[in-house]
């Protein structure tokens, strides 16, 4: 099976004019491409760079085969080369466009000094053995065959992909390691969505930033605020148009709470869950990981896509010095008006998940974030007291039972829940019942609070885990072991 080069890939590689995606050196020869101040059609006044996503990967027959190789690579980040770390030599890698009922097979190949590994964020696949098994490692020099089975009713809906070696994992994707997969069976040809992959790093002397003891504490965030690698870059599209938008939060540590500034957004949907009928809002936040699929209506003019700045609560227990950590606001795009390029609203065909809010609760836990004082590292991130030890299964479940998981948080920082392989439908926040069914793969947890979800635990037998998706703390221990059988 060969790899299929799409269209828009062939866009993406410039025949559209894009004017400084962020391209490795690697993938297309040593000259730096492309030149600034290439001319463009669609170049808009400004600092803004001129849209461009990554490329496309598309399955063809029921298989998507592809290789991902990691590699150091010199990347072009706003006016500046930087080097980072890249999957194919791009920041973000190529995007994995899947049917449900696909087979992702990926040939990863660490050309690395350091150990790392795949994980398919939110897909509901397998977790052991070659699959989406965050307890694989594959050594520097070393390569890796995983063969990921869709079901055929996999939602509908938008993913990623990053490493997920513990320990590394906040230095990785800080570095330029994720991608965009979208699970669709529309035909992109015609009117193809927008996939936008917002990072954040941060760029010093052509080098990502080390972070120090207290970034990690913290939860690093990046100076620079990427989207699809580019800074704040100007998507043209016809005034009156809707376009659809599929977001994901790719930051190690950063909130993304979104409004397109004077307008409402369309909700499709929320991680792999849809929303029908999809409501508006004004803000969509996305923690870390979090990912939304959205409708945005292209007024006269030139409007913004925001990402407020968010209060993450603070960090210190005082003596720390942590500080509120209310970080900053950042454009993710600008909307211009121009061209003809349409995208269409996600098929009707996609089904709203299952209501688990009637369902039989077979057993309730409860799921406590705490940080204690300790260990070589100063400060130890914890669940239920303890820190992540991949030989110890800290909660057991039964394959066809559903669960509800009071997951608390006793520290003054919000902490984003993520489960591997099994979507969490909210049915509490902040002590208010939820009406809506909103299932999601990340759920914040604030400061003193606690959210209250459901969980179907179906199909996969096997381990895997759960944790704080600021991944500094994930990579601090805050993280436990899962087995279903
Ligand atoms: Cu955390």
């Amino acid at each position: 099976m060969s790899k299929d080069i799409s269209r828009r890939q062939a866009l993406a590689l410039g025949l559209a004019g894009a004017g400084s995606l962020a391209v490795g050196v690697a993938g297309l020869g040593a000259r730096g491409w492309p030149p600034s101040g290439t001319p463009s059609t669609n170049r808009t006044e400004g600092p803004s760079a001129t849209w461009a996503e990554p490329a496309v990967l598309t399955s063809a027959q029921g298989v998507l085969d592809v290789e991902l190789r990691l590699a150091p690579t010199q990347v072009q980040i706003g006016d500046q080369m930087a080097t980072m770390l890249t999957y194919n030599g791009t920041v973000p890698g190529p995007t994995l466009h899947l049917r449900p009922g696909d087979l992702l097979r990926v040939h990863l190949v660490n050309d690395l000094d350091e150990a790392t590994n795949l994980h398919t964020h939110g897909l509901l696949v397998s977790p052991a053995g070659n699959s989406d098994n965050p307890f694989v490692r594959v050594g520097p020099g070393e390569s890796f065959d995983y063969a990921i089975e869709l079901p055929d009713d996999h939602p509908q809906g938008i993913f990623w992909y990053h490493p997920h070696h513990h320990g590394l994992v906040a230095d990785q994707v800080f570095a330029g390691l994720y991608g965009a997969i979208v699970v669709d069976d529309a035909d992109w040809t015609a009117s193809p969505p927008r996939v936008v992959v917002v990072s954040d790093t941060t760029i010093s002397s052509g080098r990502v930033a080390q972070a120090s003891g207290m970034d990690r504490m913290q939860g690093r965030t990046g100076r620079t605020v990427l989207t699809n690698g580019l800074i704040s870059p100007a998507l043209t599209a016809p005034e009156g148009s809707t376009q659809r938008l599929l977001v994901i939060n790719a930051c190690t540590s950063r909130y993304l709470d979104l409004e397109h500034v004077g307008h409402q957004l369309r909700l499709y949907g929320l991680d792999s869950g849809a929303l029908s009928p999809p409501p508006t809002r004004t803000r969509v936040v996305l923690p870390p990981g979090g990912r939304a699929d959205l409708g945005v209506e292209v007024p006269a003019g030139s409007t913004t896509l925001l990402a407020h700045a968010y209060d993450r609560g603070a960090a210190g227990m005082g003596m720390m010095g942590g500080g509120s950590l209310a970080g900053s606001d950042a454009t993710i795009l600008t909307l211009t008006t121009g061209g003809d390029q349409v995208s269409s609203a996600p098929s009707a065909a996609r089904s709203a998940p299952t209501d688990l809010r009637d369902a039989e609760v077979t057993r309730s836990r409860t799921l406590t974030f705490s940080m204690g004082m300790g260990g070589m590292q100063g400060m130890q991130f914890l669940i239920d007291g303890q820190a992540f030890d991949p030989e110890r299964v800290d909660q057991q479940v039964r394959l066809g039972t559903v669960e509800e998981w009071t997951i608390r948080n006793s520290t003054m920082m919000n902490h984003p829940f993520h489960l591997h392989v099994w979507p969490m439908q909210v049915v509490e926040t902040s002590g208010a019942r939820v009406d809506a069914v909103e299932v999601r793969d990340v759920v914040d947890v604030p400061p003193g609070g606690q959210t209250v979800v459901r969980v179907a635990f179906s199909r996969y037998a096997g381990s895997t885990v759960y944790h704080c998706h600021i991944l500094d703390h994930e990579d601090l221990g805050m993280m436990g072991v899962i087995a279903a059988q």
